[in-house]
């Protein structure tokens, strides 16, 4: 693997999986993959849990890390092709990319929605232009559509707790105060679809996901039926895809509240976390025994670590790395 930025990058899915266990089991045992490489996270945008667990994962592998926090410490960045740059934007990704690239030995960039348009969100092309013009190997920590270093966490988190081999995973749209990405929804049912479990999507009309991301997966607009028998829960909030970036919603009866917790099958309560408590999820639930949202956080460690080294072994054998 080269490139990660879903999870169609990933050769064989199972595989993946088992070796994030391996990881988990001993995290200290590929040091010397990462030794005297470097990888740059660049951040367009606030993160918690992506910075440091991806820096934590490189460190595990021996790598050393930089940050770059691209509105508060770099330069205002343009991205469109041809602008005429005299406004307030001094440098272009064009030549930002190329020299960040000369730096390091893989990328990590994120870049969420800007919800100017679908069309420029959809495109992905503050990513691309990282795949294109970098010269290395580039993780997403989320882009634009997807965010797939959290979906695999997600799926490690399932297959640690799912108690039969086919778990009902429902996906719900909860209320939010802002107009959030579909990133995380996106990526999530994307990476269910790689799996046998069987998925529902639930969510008020109007937040249809893209087709390409949905594909035939089952849309249960009715919340309390999709809870039924569900062995995970997973809430997330995203704005309207139709109405593109649009709250169509703030309806308070969609939050993941005890009551409907207890319609599951006993189910385990998912978040990625940041989240808004009571207006997502009630504290009960997400205090209860039920939830797994801190476990599958710790787990973003050992995906990312996953990722990495692949794409440090991929190097190894071959596949160009810096210089
Ligand atoms: C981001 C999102 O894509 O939904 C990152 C999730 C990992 N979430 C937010 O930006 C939440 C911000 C808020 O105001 O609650």
């Amino acid at each position: 693997m080269k490139h990660f930025t879903s999870v169609k990058d990933i050769p064989n899915l199972k595989k993946a999986v088992e070796m994030a266990f391996e990881v988990k089991k001993d995290r200290f045992a590929w040091q010397h993959l990462g030794k005297n490489k470097t990888m740059v996270l660049v951040f367009f945008n606030s993160s918690l849990r992506t910075r440091l667990s991806t820096q934590k994962a490189a460190m595990n592998l021996g790598m050393n890390t930089m940050v770059l926090n691209v509105n508060d410490d770099g330069w205002n960045l343009e991205s469109e092709l041809g602008s005429v740059m005299d406004g307030d934007k001094p440098e272009h990704l064009l030549e930002a990319i190329p020299v960040i690239g000369r730096f390091c030995d893989i990328i990590g960039v994120r870049s969420f929605a800007r919800f100017n348009s679908k069309e420029e969100d959809y495109s992905e092309r503050i990513l691309s232009q990282f795949v294109d013009y970098s010269g290395v190997p580039v993780v997403s920590m989320e882009a634009a559509t997807r965010h797939p270093l959290q979906s695999f966490a997600d799926l490690v988190s399932i297959e640690e707790y799912k108690t039969k081999t086919r778990p009902r995973v429902v996906l719900t749209w909860a209320p939010h105060p802002r107009a959030l990405p579909q990133a995380v929804a996106n990526s999530f049912v994307e990476w269910m679809r790689e799996t046998d479990y069987e998925l529902v999507v639930t969510h008020p009309e109007g937040y249809e996901l893209a087709p390409e991301f949905m594909g035939d997966v089952k849309v249960e607009y009715n919340q309390k039926k999709a809870f039924e028998g569900a062995d995970f829960i997973y809430a997330k909030n995203w704005a309207s895809y139709s109405h593109y970036g649009q709250i169509l919603s703030r309806d308070f009866s969609w939050t993941v509240n005890e009551e409907k917790m207890a319609a599951t099958n006993h189910a385990r309560f998912m978040h990625c976390l940041p989240v808004r408590r009571n207006v997502v999820v009630t504290d009960g639930v997400i205090d209860s025994s039920a939830s797994i949202v801190i476990e599958q956080a710790a787990n973003r460690e050992i995906t990312a670590q996953t990722v990495l080294k692949m794409i440090l072994e991929h190097s190894k054998e071959g596949g160009k790395i810096n210089q």
